[in-house]
């Protein structure tokens, strides 16, 4: 029998026994990132853009989104696929206008929905007017809008950037700028110049633009990289952890600096509260849950939610050199992982996020599941679903997520990796003349890059899969697998991937004191075969001092047939008192028999289930 400890509630927010009537919204939503660039191309350019995002929004109610968080579609040279952006306020042209952001919002409301934008201001493009006045001289008035630095020199002469400081994108995070002969910061590409937040001029600036698109309709923002606005003013040189490189991971001088939370707090005030505008801040190498929960916590007024990535790492060799060098990890450290962001919010009034995929990952049936032949594809991408749709936070689905869309194939050659971070990485391993290098990174790329999940979404089995006209070019390679694997193969059809995600967001809104708001409390951590967890509800059955709604959800995370756990006994109630409430194969726990005995049917290859002590 597991131990219940009873968990404190979130102040502020619940008010008793399952009445949750001052919760915000955007607790119960379902969130689905579309891609813009690959999500649906109208007009046959072979880039997907905000029209095709509109055709499809039928299809996104029916899926069961609530918010659609549109990654970014502003004017752009595209050298980070929009993460580089040079006016804030148009939109690049083969995304579309401005006025087609109207009618999509516009769209979205009329069926219910809300879109949220993607803000990237850690950084612009160097081709924003902002940067190119700021390089033009040292005396412009926006040469502080971005952190210019003079060079240091060596005994001998040579001339060395402000500090040693490796990048995201395997470079230095300075670059020399000849015209006014110092270096600027950028902590991802020498495009992506870093704002200074210390200026309060660039903040206004910042929050005005923010206004711009909140005046318009839109109903918030994903922040992107939200904790590495103030840096450590100091630019001290990072300890030598990469003793074969230049330059040397250092974010600790740029995440989570002295002054973040008074940023991140006038943020809100000026340009999200006044709107009542929901906020999801990217919150990368910020490993510790002391850490995320200033971000979090209700009372402390930053952000609505995080995005936490260790989950999401796991199998990478971290965020810098190492990166794309492939560590397989055995299933109790996903669990342990997962077990501890589920209860970091428990007795706070803090709150989390549920994902498994974004535009920086490879794909989850790929990662987590078994895409090695169709019948674990089908079976592993259920499960993913049903894991995903159990766990406690604000779920947040990627583009092609609902259909079980694959990693691209491991024969792809290096030349379909478009993403800059991939082709930096690649470059510099083959730089180092280390053979072995170049396949780990070669190996860890078909795993791990960004560009699995920047693929065409597969809409249907025609040429192009349905994203693009027939005889355009689609700007990346569309998935060898897009006739088996698609939109219009798998809708209808109730055994299907597609169908089995719509069923299971049904039951986590119909459920949500226990799948949404539920507390976490893993079961048999060890188990490197089954994923089992409970989640209980503040609800009782019932009676109040009844006992607590409870589920148990039973994944097997194998291709293996593996024994179930004792379902009775971990829910805490007789066995005649549990009930099969769903599962990723059809009919799959029903005898009573087998109930009434208390034991149950051995999990098959990949099954998932959930038992309840109520309903
Ligand atoms: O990513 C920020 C970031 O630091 C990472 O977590 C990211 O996954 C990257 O691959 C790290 O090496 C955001 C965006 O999501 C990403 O697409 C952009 O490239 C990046 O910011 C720069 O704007």
């Amino acid at each position: 029998m597991v131990d219940y400890t009873p968990h404190v509630t979130s102040p502020g927010y619940t008010n008793g026994n399952g009445l949750y009537g001052k919760e915000p919204w955007w607790k119960d939503a379902t969130f689905y990132q579309v891609y813009p660039a690959s999500f649906k191309d109208s007009n046959g350019d072979g880039w997907g853009d905000l029209k095709g995002v509109l055709s499809e929004l039928d299809y996104l109610h029916d899926l069961g989104v609530d918010v659609i968080w549109l990654s970014p579609i502003f004017e752009s040279p595209q050298e980070d696929m929009g993460y580089d952006v040079s006016d804030y306020r148009k939109v690049y042209a083969p995304y579309g206008t401005v006025e087609d952001v109207d009618s999509l919002i516009s769209a979205c409301h009329a069926r219910g929905m809300k879109l949220i934008l993607d803000l990237v201001v850690n950084h612009t493009s160097s081709q924003h007017r902002w940067f190119q006045e700021s390089r033009s001289s040292k005396t412009n008035p926006k040469r502080d809008w971005y952190i210019w630095k003079p060079a240091r020199y060596s005994p001998t002469g040579e001339r060395l950037p402000p500090t040693n400081w490796r990048g995201y994108f395997a470079s230095s995070t300075w670059t020399w700028d000849e015209l006014t002969q110092e270096y600027y910061l950028h902590l991802y590409a020498p495009c992506q110049p870093d704002l200074n937040w210390e200026n309060p001029a660039c903040r206004d600036a910042i929050y005005a633009d923010m206004q711009f698109w909140l005046d318009r309709g839109a109903d918030g923002f994903r922040i992107d990289t939200v904790n590495k606005y103030s840096k450590h003013t100091s630019y001290a040189d990072a300890p030598v952890t990469e003793p074969h490189s230049p330059h040397q991971p250092a974010p600790e001088m740029w995440c989570n600096g002295p002054r973040i939370h008074e940023f991140i707090g006038e943020m809100r005030a000026r340009a999200l509260e006044p709107y009542g505008a929901v906020s999801v801040g990217e919150l990368s190498n910020t490993p510790l849950a002391s850490q995320v929960l200033p971000y979090v916590s209700a009372s402390a007024k930053q952000l609505d939610m995080v995005f936490e990535f260790s989950m999401i790492r796991l199998g990478t060799g971290g965020g810098f050199g190492a990166k794309y060098i492939h560590h397989p990890f055995p299933l109790s450290t996903l669990k342990a992982t997962v077990a501890k962001w589920q209860s970091f919010i428990e007795g706070t009034d803090g709150w989390t996020t549920v994902f498994c995929e974004n535009h920086d990952n490879g794909r989850a049936v790929s990662r987590f599941g078994d895409d090695s032949t169709p019948e674990l594809w089908a079976a592993s991408a259920r499960t993913i679903a049903l894991w995903q749709a159990t766990l406690t936070g604000t779920l947040f689905l990627y583009q092609g997520q609902e259909v079980g869309m694959k990693n691209m194939p491991a024969d792809w050659s290096i030349d379909e990796y478009k993403d800059i971070e991939s082709g930096n990485f690649y470059r510099e391993a083959v730089r180092s003349g280390d053979e072995k290098r170049v396949r780990d990174t070669r190996h860890g790329l078909s795993i791990l890059a960004r560009d699995h999940s920047r693929i065409p979404f597969q809409w249907d089995a025609s040429p192009n899969a349905g994203f693009t006209a027939e005889g355009a070019k689609p700007w990346m390679r569309v998935h060898d697998e897009y006739r088996d694997i698609n939109v219009a193969k798998q809708r209808g059809d109730p055994g299907s991937v597609l169908e089995f995600y719509k069923r299971v967001l049904k039951l986590r809104k119909e459920y949500k004191d226990v799948f949404i708001r539920g507390t976490f409390k893993l079961i048999d951590p060890e188990n490197e075969a089954v994923f089992a967890y409970v989640k209980e509800s503040e609800r009782t059955n019932g009676v109040v001092g009844g006992t607590p709604r409870r589920a148990l959800v039973v994944l097997n995370f194998t291709k293996e047939e593996q024994p179930c756990v004792d379902v009775a006994g971990i829910l805490g109630c007789e066995p005649t008192q549990v009930t099969f409430l769903t599962g990723t194969v059809s009919g799959g726990e029903s005898g009573s028999v087998a109930k009434a005995k208390g034991t149950h049917k051995p999990l098959t290859s990949w099954e998932g289930r959930v038992y309840v002590n109520f309903a």
